[in-house]
């Protein structure tokens, strides 16, 4: 078993929806499957867009890295997500990315890991900082509190209270 931390977000149809209707699927197929609360966060990448809904996800795993991203890119389909149609960075109905999996380090052309991007991200490392802030990033030797302390994003990340989830 190896345990995975993901990100997921949305900011298109219904994102609160497409979260927990991911999460669902996720909870059928997965062991010890736990999701952070749902925060809402200011879109990176310079695109004007609606403000995401994110949130970080962990879950015990036999497959193998590829065989996780076909289960998550299907997820995305599932949310009616089509890649050709998409701008970078632009919005979407459903993003399930790998953050870390296990002390998996592996960079090829349709997967990187850990993502590339995430020490970056305060929307993605205040989410997991809920859920699994002693887990160490493999690339770095920093546990995810460590990288969240250092992280210099200043895009606002803000917890949704349960009775403000109503998307
Ligand atoms: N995802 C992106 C680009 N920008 N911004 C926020 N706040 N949340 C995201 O999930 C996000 C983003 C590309 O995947
Ligand atoms: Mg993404
Ligand atoms: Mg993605």
């Amino acid at each position: 078993m190896t345990q995975v931390l993901l990100s997921i977000g949305s900011n298109k149809h219904y994102p609160q929806l497409q979260i927990e209707t991911a999460f669902s699927s996720l909870c059928r197929c997965f062991d010890n499957v736990r999701m952070s609360s749902l925060y809402l966060t200011e879109p990176v990448g310079g695109i004007p867009q609606d403000s995401f809904i994110n949130a970080a996800i962990r879950l015990d795993t036999q497959l193998s890295t590829h065989e996780l991203l076909q289960f998550l890119m299907e997820l995305e389909r599932q949310a009616h997500r089509n890649r050709s149609q998409e701008i970078p960075n632009g919005p979407r109905s459903l993003d399930l990315d790998i953050i870390l999996f296990g002390d998996e380090i592996l960079s090829e052309t349709d997967l990187v890991i850990p993502h590339p991007r995430f020490r970056d991200r305060r929307f993605v490392l205040e989410p997991m900082q809920e859920i699994a802030p002693e887990v160490v990033d493999p690339m770095s030797g920093k546990s995810i509190s460590q990288l969240l302390d250092k992280c210099t994003d200043m895009k606002w990340v803000k917890k949704m209270e349960e009775e403000l989830v109503t998307q």
